[in-house]
């Protein structure tokens, strides 16, 4: 069943990558990058030098290490070989800003960060208040790294120094004995947004991997050891870290690895080069594709069996408009960083567009009307979820984490409805908060960023429906006195919001008011702005 249990020493680097070579795959090939490919007895040896890096540099099992990486071979190895060392790897997010890194650096007190050579000026400033931080170790080339280094303009800490992770792995020992975790030990930690609020890291344990594997990529998907799987959703996010890395793993199949930022033109390029068999995106990559006629089954993947999509709802017309130019179908299925992957999907051959399908076995769900009753099929109601990869709190947030985990039972914070058939229709959030290609953004922190313009007096920030039926933030905002509105004062406000925020959470269309609806008791109506 979906408890099944699992040895009581276990350590989910072992099952996922050490098992493969004691079990005769040690020549398969496991990871493709832009520059590489590593056979499963590479990476198991790569795992090793990664994890005996990091205890190298004094860290102790249960310390923090942030991964702020590209997806290459790197990330595995890093966060596998944390792993296997008993260490506690946190992803975060490559599109944010140096505000959200400080945060994340002094929440999780990371003892270490690995971040790619790239992504190192964004994260500098945010180093000398990292109270905790002792180790920066870059991945990449390393030639902007000696520049850093003789400068040391940041912030790196007091006697520290930047590492270079090549450098680290190659004089460190490629055996490595894993810490001798349980199932129920802390592995791994994602942060979640919320509509208020600083984003919360929720804490997943060795066990959850594997089961996320078994329960939907094995049970839903039925990924085979043949199978080569494309992910343009990045590892940092919980739903890209499952289809790039656990669910290949999981069976001893390949993953492509793309560090790029995914546009129609570069996931093709991918697939024409990789074949993949397996692809995975979002509703907005799968609208952009659609959108672009270079894109068809024989330019991209003729391999193509199955494609996902997750992260927000998929508009019905991008399903069967996919699948009537490519011959195959894309799974929706929704899932959240609090239970780690999909639990609730379509599944090959009983596609249902414009649903997220049936509850995926071995989670069970339930509907729950507002006065707290279970629904019946036709009535909507809020969405809880019952499986056993709920992550096990919110670190240092015990009132969050009482609203969210209840016992077995997880709150979703969706609006879902059910049908006779069991098939599950999604209606929206019961918070504010938007999906905008798949990632989080929190209306209000956009509302904020808008109102330190010196133009702006107020503004309302909701979801508005694009053209493709998908959901991008919308600015409703109030001028001061005597400023004039104009088309190139919206384009202002759109670039300033770039320039504050992750530049994805921008208001893509602003419309000038002369007030805001409000209540009698002065708080904004924001249902009256929707639409
Ligand atoms: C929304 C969907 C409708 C929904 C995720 C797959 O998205 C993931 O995790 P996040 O924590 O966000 C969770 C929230 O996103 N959502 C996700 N998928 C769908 N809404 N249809 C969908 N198919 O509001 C949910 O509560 O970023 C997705 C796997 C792992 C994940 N973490």
């Amino acid at each position: 069943g979906s408890w099944a249990p699992f040895p009581r020493r276990y350590n989910a680097a072992v099952d996922l990558v050490d098992r493969h070579v004691t079990e005769g795959r040690a020549e398969r090939i496991a990871f493709r990058d832009d520059r590489r490919t590593v056979t499963y007895g590479e990476l198991a040896r790569r795992v090793n030098r990664a994890g005996n890096a990091l205890l190298g540099l004094g860290m102790e099992p249960e310390q923090r290490v942030m991964l702020l990486m590209h997806d290459t071979i790197d990330f595995p190895a890093v966060f596998l070989g944390a792993i296997k060392a008993g260490l506690v790897p946190v992803p975060v997010n490559t599109l944010l800003t140096t505000e959200d890194y400080a945060h994340f650096l002094s929440d999780s007190r990371a003892r270490a960060l690995v971040v790619s050579e790239a992504l190192l000026p964004k994260v500098e400033a945010a180093l000398g208040g990292a109270a905790k931080l002792r180790s920066v170790i870059v991945a990449g080339a390393g030639d902007a790294l000696d520049a850093a280094n003789a400068g040391r303009g940041g912030g790196v800490p007091e006697g520290s120094r930047y590492e270079r992770l090549e450098v680290l792995l190659e004089g460190a020992d490629d055996a490595l004995e894993a810490a001798p975790t349980t199932p129920d030990d802390v592995a791994f930690w994602f942060y979640s947004s919320g509509s208020t609020g600083a984003p919360k890291g929720a804490i997943h344990l060795h066990s959850h991997l594997m089961q996320t594997a078994r329960l939907y990529a094995q049970g839903v998907l039925g990924i085979r050891e043949d199978d080569i799987v494309f992910s343009a959703a990045k590892l940092f996010f919980a739903y890209g870290l499952g289809n790039s890395l656990t669910f290949p793993l999981s069976v001893g199949a390949s993953s492509v690895l793309m560090a790029e930022r995914p546009t129609p033109a570069s996931v093709l390029r991918v697939l024409r080069e990789h074949r993949p068999t397996i692809f995975c995106g979002v509703p907005t990559l799968f609208a952009a594709m659609l959108a672009d006629a270079n894109v068809t089954r024989e330019a991209g993947s003729p391999a193509l069996r199955v494609c996902t999509s997750a992260g927000e709802a998929l508009p019905k017309h991008v399903g069967e408009k996919w699948r009537k130019r490519m011959g195959c179908d894309i799974l929706d299925g929704i899932g959240t960083t609090e239970m780690l992957h999909i639990f609730l999907s379509n599944r090959p051959g009983e596609v249902r567009y414009g649903t997220s399908g049936r509850p995926v076995p071995g989670y069970e769900l339930k509907v729950l009307g507002d006065d707290g009753v279970p629904a019946a099929a036709g009535e909507e109601g809020s969405l809880w979820v019952h499986g056993p990869t709920a992550a096990i709190a919110y670190w240092n947030q015990r009132d969050a984490s009482r609203a969210t985990f209840h016992g077995p039972w997880t709150r979703t914070g969706d609006r879902y409805v059910r049908d006779a058939e069991g098939y599950f229709t999604y209606l929206g959030r019961t918070d504010d908060m938007l999906k905008v290609g798949g990632i989080w953004v929190s209306p209000f922190e956009v509302e904020s960023a808008l109102a330190a313009h010196e133009a702006v007096l107020e503004a309302a920030v909701v979801g508005h429906a694009d053209a493709d039926q998908l959901v991008k933030p919308k600015a409703f905002v109030v001028l001061r006195p005597g400023v004039e509105e104009s088309e190139a004062l919206s384009n202002e406000l759109k670039e300033f919001v770039k320039k504050t925020l992750a530049p994805y959470k921008y208001p893509r269309w602003v419309e000038f008011v002369a007030e805001l609806p409000r209540t009698a008791t002065g708080k904004i109506q924001r249902f009256r702005l929707r639409g």
